[in-house]
């Protein structure tokens, strides 16, 4: 490609909205425009790598044993109203009217749309398992679309649903399943960790795995041990029940005492010269419109996923003040799990607690000395926190969990028969009785890769593609166009390497040579080639973007270069 022919205006500043690096670095360097809020263009540069990404996917899918659909983004809500999820979904599922006032949906995922397909197609376990793909535009309405490609409205996903005729047959898929998606991510060229996850809104009955490309502008929060494999989503991690630090057991009777304006547990710890993880912090929680005490120590904060899940509750908020009060019948800061009329739940590391300090449930007092296991009613007992960077791993004995922030780019769930019992996809056994299909499903965020893989991948002077995903392999630069020997050798070498399938784009504008530099910089094409004013004896610089070294080199060394990049672009780990 001749760059004087592409559509490519690289920009020296980012807009002000742009936040994050991903976001400025594509809009800067031109792969991306906003039509409207979390709306985007991919322009020439960023539609080839969002290409890439699809063909790896495709390939891998396809490996796996998966078949290629594409199924509609309008979906007839009828099959919204048949899941039960019509009502589940808000002002973020999109809604459209046609000429006949039929209502649609624009398809935030599509499992109604491929079970009703399947409930049809298939009616025996002959056919069964058989796993379905299609790399098709969802919509979203996100309330705060943010962060560029990392949260759209409108987005690029590769969505898989897989349908077997029994449990094995979904482990099976799942797992083939998985071991595509570490493919997938390896040859992306990004640093990703399958994590154990919570199966969130969509349920289902057996599992998910989540998919996190790590980075700190992330969304989620992992947890992974640093010893073995463990590795969980912050909403279902876990940690060993018992915490390791032992505290000298108060033989002293809780006592209560005044603590005039002692509100926080920061004002605590600084009055009382104690720590965090002295203190008994008990918060009020509404589960499905019920009163609930929650307590956790002082360092700790409540996981309010796990804690639905104990509690089986649809809906789970913090309580506002006033019902607060009129629960405890104390202000918020003097709350003390004693004598509550309602149930209250005790997070593990609370219950081995000694000698902690509690609200009195009295305006500017506390009790101390408080030993739970004598003080407080200790009728439910549960892991009800966020494990902390520290925590010894759940699974090994000597690994300590720590903290990342990650960015989802895939999901894996066996969803089990949450949507064949609703829509009715039922097969024949052998025996030839009516059994329902067990499903899972498997999401992949293509168009959010493109952001995940800028993340991890740029330098102060733009982005570094992986060489399996760059735009184009080699970016030929003739320092000035005017010279009729570096133009010459410049064309010749740019038509050499077409003809060796390599992906060329030839910087053949009328600029400076400085500002060529920047762009090719901003872009980050993994080679760049520059024919100067060594021509003449020619020669020719290689430079590898990421790299510091410049070389040299005699212009015929190129093409072999070249066939090693190559081998190493499409390497099919
Ligand atoms: C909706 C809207 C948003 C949604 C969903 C439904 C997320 C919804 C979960 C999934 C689960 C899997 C197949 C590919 C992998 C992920 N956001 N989810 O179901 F109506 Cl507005 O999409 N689907």
């Amino acid at each position: 490609m001749r760059q004087s022919r592409l559509l490519l205006t690289t920009l020296r500043e980012a807009p002000a909205e742009a936040e994050v690096i991903s976001h400025q670095l594509l809009l800067r360097a031109g792969f991306i425009r906003q039509l409207a809020a979390g709306i985007y263009i991919y322009m020439p540069l960023g539609r080839r790598v969002l290409r890439k990404v699809e063909q790896i996917v495709r390939e891998e899918m396809d490996r796996a044993g998966a078949g290629e659909l594409l199924m509609p983004a309008l979906q007839p809500t009828e099959l919204w109203q048949e899941s039960g999820r019509y009502n589940v979904y808000g002002p973020e599922l999109m809604r459209i009217q046609d000429r006949h006032d039929r209502e649609f949906a624009l398809g935030p995922t599509h499992e109604e749309v491929i079970t009703s397909l399947v409930r049809n197609e298939v009616n025996s376990y002959r056919k069964l398992p058989v796993t379905l793909y299609q790399i098709q535009t969802k919509f979203r309405d996100e309330r705060r679309p943010r962060f560029g490609l990392l949260r759209c409205r409108e987005f690029l996903m590769k969505d898989a649903y897989s349908f077997a005729a029994d449990w094995e047959g979904l482990d099976q898929t799942y797992w083939a399943m998985f071991e595509a998606y570490h493919r997938i991510f390896t040859r992306c060229g990004l640093n990703f960790r399958p994590v154990e996850a919570d199966a969130g809104a969509i349920g289902g009955e057996g599992g998910t795995h989540e998919f996190m490309a790590l980075a700190d502008i992330g969304e989620d929060t992992i947890a992974a041990c640093n010893c073995c494999e463990y590795a969980a989503n912050l909403e279902k991690a876990e940690s060993q029940e018992y915490v390791s630090y032992s505290s000298s057991l108060s033989t002293d009777p809780m006592e209560k005492f005044h603590t005039p304006g002692l509100r926080t547990i920061d004002q605590l710890i600084e009055a009382l010269h104690i720590e965090a993880k002295d203190i008994i912090k008990t918060l009020i929680y509404m589960a499905d419109d019920q009163p609930m005490a929650i307590v956790v120590r002082g360092d700790h904060e409540v996981n309010e996923v796990k804690v639905q899940h104990i509690l089986g509750s649809e809906k789970f908020e913090i309580a506002s003040a006033d019902i607060v009060s009129m629960v405890t019948g104390t202000p918020s800061g003097y709350i003390g799990p004693f004598g509550l009329k309602i149930p209250v739940w005790v997070d593990y590391a609370v219950a081995q607690m000694s000698n902690g300090i509690a609200g009195a449930n009295e305006l500017d007092y506390h009790y101390r000395h408080v030993n739970p296991g004598r003080d407080i009613e200790l009728r439910h007992v549960a892991d009800l926190r966020n494990v902390t960077e520290g925590d010894r791993c759940p699974r090994c004995d000597e690994g300590e969990l720590k903290l990342y922030r990650g960015i989802e780019i895939g999901h894996v769930f066996k969803i089990g028969t949450l949507y064949s019992e609703k829509l009715g996809a039922n097969f024949l056994n052998a025996s030839g009785a009516k059994q329902t299909m067990i499903m899972g499903c498997y999401g992949i965020g293509i168009s959010r890769i493109l952001s995940a893989i800028v993340e991890q991948n740029h330098d102060q002077n733009g982005i570094i593609w992986p060489s399996t995903l760059a735009p184009f392999q080699v970016h030929i630069i003739p320092v000035s166009v005017k010279d009729n020997l570096q133009m010459q050798i410049a064309e010749e070498l740019y038509n050499q390497l077409q003809n060796q399938g390599v992906e060329v784009l030839l910087d053949d504008r009328e600029e400076r040579p400085g500002v060529k530099f920047k762009d090719s910089d901003l872009i980050g094409i993994p080679v760049r080639i520059v024919v100067g004013k060594d021509a003449e004896h020619g020669k020719i610089e290689w430079v590898e973007r990421g790299a510091s070294n410049k070389e040299t080199i005699h212009v015929k060394e190129t093409s072999k270069r070249i066939l090693d990049i190559q081998a190493l672009a499409s390497r099919k780990i």
